[in-house]
């Protein structure tokens, strides 16, 4: 069904709620290589598959980045599921459509289940619009009130923990307030402790992605010497039970990021003490709505949370940025300099980061960044334009 603007649905719009009508969806995947490969207890990444949406309303475009891998080891959804839901499903629903916000679209998306990261790109590339529609800041549209936002960095698995000690020392001379290092068995207690020897007082974290099991308790509860931050998502992804088994049992805080979809596993997961940090991916929990409804629930049970990251571009990236002016954004999160993961950023100026270990939150309209359309077009190696059936007829 196409909603048709009439004069009833016009005086219903308050003033700063322009309708914005969705008239192309356009999908692009370009390839990146990392300038350092990503490992993680998963696997290794050498090359991004980097997936981006753009969506053109009334003479704006929005853009977004859709989070899924270049598999499905991290959660079920990857990129070549990502691609047709969206085709078939999720950009059909929503074509032709005249909103007053972003945050309408979800609503209209919601008869699929899951997909939360083909969801979120459709859903962060209308907020782009809105914002952009609005002459404002993303940051500033989704309530956020920090303008400076502290940094951290999650460093992968790496050949050997003498060159895994060097890149640390690299990060903490560049100013990075925390550090976060993959682990895995094997990988884990034998690399914390050469780090903390080293470094006995900075922020430190680590990041399993479900590589353990409950029947290693007593394995984990070593971690417990080294004062960590957080231990991230030691257990199952789809397990957040067992998570609230293994925290009753440690001294170290774990932090949920794959078993956390959306806010009422947030809200379950804080109830039965399953955790005492969250980490926010816009992309896994399904869009910038669901993202501040599940920080708005942390917020309200004194759990910090902080914002994940994805291996993303710039456009992606900057998004991140935006979400994590919210004010419960109170730890470093995963989000960094563009130069960290890439020779060349899409989006201008590039991701900087301070000596101070910040980023400094920009005030353009939209999210602040400009998308560099001529290089997404000669790195495509495929584009699709989706159009509503009616916009098809001429
Ligand atoms: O678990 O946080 C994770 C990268 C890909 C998939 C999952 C994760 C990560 C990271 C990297 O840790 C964060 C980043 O630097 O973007
Ligand atoms: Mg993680």
């Amino acid at each position: 069904m196409v909603v048709q603007l009439d004069s009833v649905f016009l005086r219903a719009l308050s003033s700063s709620d322009l309708p914005m009508k969705i008239e192309a969806i356009t999908l692009y995947e370009i390839q990146m290589p990392l300038v350092h490969f990503f490992e993680t207890s998963f696997g290794r990444t050498y090359d991004r598959r980097i997936f981006l949406v753009k969506i053109d309303c009334d003479g704006i475009s929005g853009w977004a980045e859709c989070v899924a891998g270049e598999n499905p080891f991290y959660s079920s959804e990857w990129l070549e599921s990502a691609w047709p839901t969206i085709k078939h499903f999720l950009a059909p629903a929503l074509l032709g459509r005249i909103l007053a916000k972003a945050s309408e679209s979800v609503p209209l998306m919601a008869h699929v289940r899951g997909h939360r990261m083909a969801k979120a790109a459709l859903e962060n590339a209308l907020w782009d619009a809105e914002a952009k529609q609005k002459q404002q800041p993303l940051w500033k549209l989704l309530g956020g009130k920090q303008r400076e936002i502290p940094c951290g960095v999650s460093i992968g698995i790496q050949d050997s923990i003498d060159l895994l000690l060097d890149k640390i020392q690299t990060e903490l001379a560049a100013g990075y307030r925390r550090i976060k290092v993959k682990v895995k068995p094997g990988w884990d207690v034998n690399v914390l402790e050469r780090i903390r020897s080293r470094w006995p007082e900075i922020l430190l974290s680590c990041d399993a992605n479900s590589a353990y099991t409950l029947d290693q308790i007593e394995h984990l509860r070593k971690f417990d010497q080294f004062n960590l931050l957080m231990i991230e998502q030691p257990l199952w992804d789809d397990d957040i039970y067992n998570h609230s088994r293994l925290q009753q049992k440690l001294r170290t805080p774990i932090c949920l990021d794959e078993s956390i979809r959306h806010t009422r596993d947030a809200a379950q997961a804080i109830e039965i003490g399953a955790c005492r940090i969250i980490n926010i991916k816009v992309g896994r929990v399904g869009g910038f709505t669901e993202a501040r409804k599940v920080h708005d629930v942390c917020a309200a049970q004194k759990i910090p949370v902080w914002c994940g990251g994805m291996l993303e571009s710039g456009v992606g990236r900057a998004h991140n940025i935006a979400l994590s002016t919210l004010e419960n954004f109170h730890l470093p999160g995963d989000v960094s300099a563009s130069k960290r993961y890439w020779k060349e950023d899409i989006i201008e100026p590039e991701v900087e980061v301070t000596p101070q270990g910040t980023i400094v939150v920009r005030d353009g309209p939209g999210a602040g960044y400009r998308v560099r359309e001529d290089l997404i077009e000669k790195l495509a190696v495929r584009k699709e334009t989706i159009r509503g059936k009616s916009a098809q007829a001429h």
